[in-house]
């Protein structure tokens, strides 16, 4: 730089020593001494100096200039090259730090990436928007959570306790207890007459005064009825305050209760179907005899309702002998490993129940639990009789019914409490369709 600078200044600087010279002539200038030397036509050294006075201000201007210009170029180039020298140094010191190669590649595709990721970052934004969104209704959720979880640690850490509720009062079955003023359904003691001990039986007690003592309970299918000997003598199932449960009393029970009575009893069957049609059927001086007697069924006779009298046995025009065969008044009980029934195979097994069996019959209320209710033979399973929950004179023997209750009560009460207009007058209101 700087020696092209030189270079191009060349004349100039031929002329700026010739002009010293004429400095110095500057002080012979008015004395121009004539001198042979220059030729004949050549300039006089007087020519030549008169020509060089003329122009030595402007070419003096000019060199002064230059010399300025020289001294910015001068300084210029003293700070370039102290910008060189320390960006010469800042390279070798950053050489020293790191091998270049690698250190500008790096940052080259770090540039790529930055800019990639730029374009990404904004349509991410979006995402990380609705992430952010998602995350805090989730710990929305989990707070919620765990206040739940906070709430179900203190319940467990609680000691067990028994919530259900059984009534105070007590009586030899639950009209005696409703006598002596229970007026709520639930679970009460009682103890019968010839009972050694008092057991828990649930009570429907109504507004007429009337309690019911519930011996037999089918709503949902909860309850495997398929039992052996014993399990049907004690009683299976569960017992509920609020009547949401499935139970056997139990043969042994249901014989105390009616065996011990000194007024006749009714049994009254509750039926519901899976239109949820209610129906019922009442039968007077119902008992069940004792063990000995395998816990035979007999009743005085039917009472009435509008679910017919299947217990009186059906003719299902299979065989003239249907009905005779399939009636259960009088029948002893039977379970499959306890074959009491009037047919030469064991209808308790082959049914899977325990039931006052015939041959076998017409009332099946202990019967295999069909969702829906209407069955085929091949439902029925190995046998593929009927074997549902069946009252045939209300639906057929391949319609299985949705709800069952058995209860008794003193026959003085059944159509008692609110005087004979009201008790005719809530049967008419059970059998509504
Ligand atoms: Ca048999």
């Amino acid at each position: 730089m700087v020696p092209s600078l030189l270079a191009t200044a060349g004349g100039l600087l031929l002329l700026f020593s010739f002009s010293s010279a004429q400095i110095r002539g500057d002080n012979i200038a008015g004395k121009c001494n004539m001198n042979d030397g220059f030729g004949l036509y050549c300039p006089t050294t007087c020519g030549v100096a008169d020509y060089m006075l003329r122009y030595m201000p402007g070419v003096d201007k000019d060199l002064e200039d230059l010399q300025e210009q020289l001294d910015i170029i001068a300084n210029l180039t003293k700070e370039a090259d102290e910008t060189a020298v320390y960006m010469k140094d800042s390279a070798a010191s950053a050489q020293k730090s790191s091998q270049p190669d690698s250190h500008y590649k790096k940052s080259s595709s770090m540039l790529d990436d930055v800019a990639r990721f730029e374009k990404t970052i904004v349509t991410q934004e979006q995402q990380i928007i609705d992430l952010q969104n998602i995350i805090t209704s989730n710990e929305r959720r989990m707070s919620d959570l765990k206040q739940l979880s906070i709430q179900l640690q203190q319940k467990c850490s609680e000691p067990c306790k028994d919530s259900v509720e059984i009534q105070p009062l007590t009586g030899t079955d639950c009209q005696d207890v409703a006598n002596k003023g229970a007026t709520t359904s639930g679970l009460y003691y009682v103890k019968p007459t010839k009972a050694t001990e008092q057991f828990l039986v649930y009570c429907e007690i109504d507004s007429f005064g009337r309690g019911f003592t519930v011996i037999q309970r089918r709503r949902d299918g909860s309850v495997d009825f398929h039992k052996d000997w014993i399990q049907y003598k004690e009683g299976f199932g569960y017992l509920s305050p609020d009547d949401t449960t499935e139970f056997w009393l139990g043969n042994e029970k249901m014989h105390l209760l009616t065996a011990t009575s000194t007024i006749p009893l009714v049994l009254r069957i509750e039926l519901v179907d899976w239109q949820g049609i209610k129906k019922y059927a009442d039968y007077t001086m119902f008992r069940v005899a004792p063990e000995v007697d395998k816990y035979r069924l007999t009743y005085g006779y039917y009472f009435g309702g509008d679910a017919g009298d299947a217990f009186d046995g059906f003719d299902f025009g299979d065989d003239p002998s249907d009905k005779f065969y399939t009636s259960h008044n009088g029948m002893q009980f039977s379970t499959f490993d306890k074959d009491n029934d009037k047919y030469d195979g064991n209808c308790a097994e082959q049914d899977g129940s325990g039931w006052w069996m015939n041959r076998c019959h017409a009332a099946h209320l202990n019967g295999k639990y069909y969702q829906g209710g209407t069955y085929t033979e091949k439902d029925a399973g190995e046998f593929g009789y009927d074997n549902g929950i069946i009252w045939v004179t209300w639906h057929d023997r391949w319609y299985s019914l949705k709800e069952t209750t058995m209860k008794i009560i003193p026959l003085t009460r059944i159509t008692a409490g609110g005087g004979q207009q009201a008790g005719v007058k809530q049967l008419a209101g059970l059998s509504k369709k």
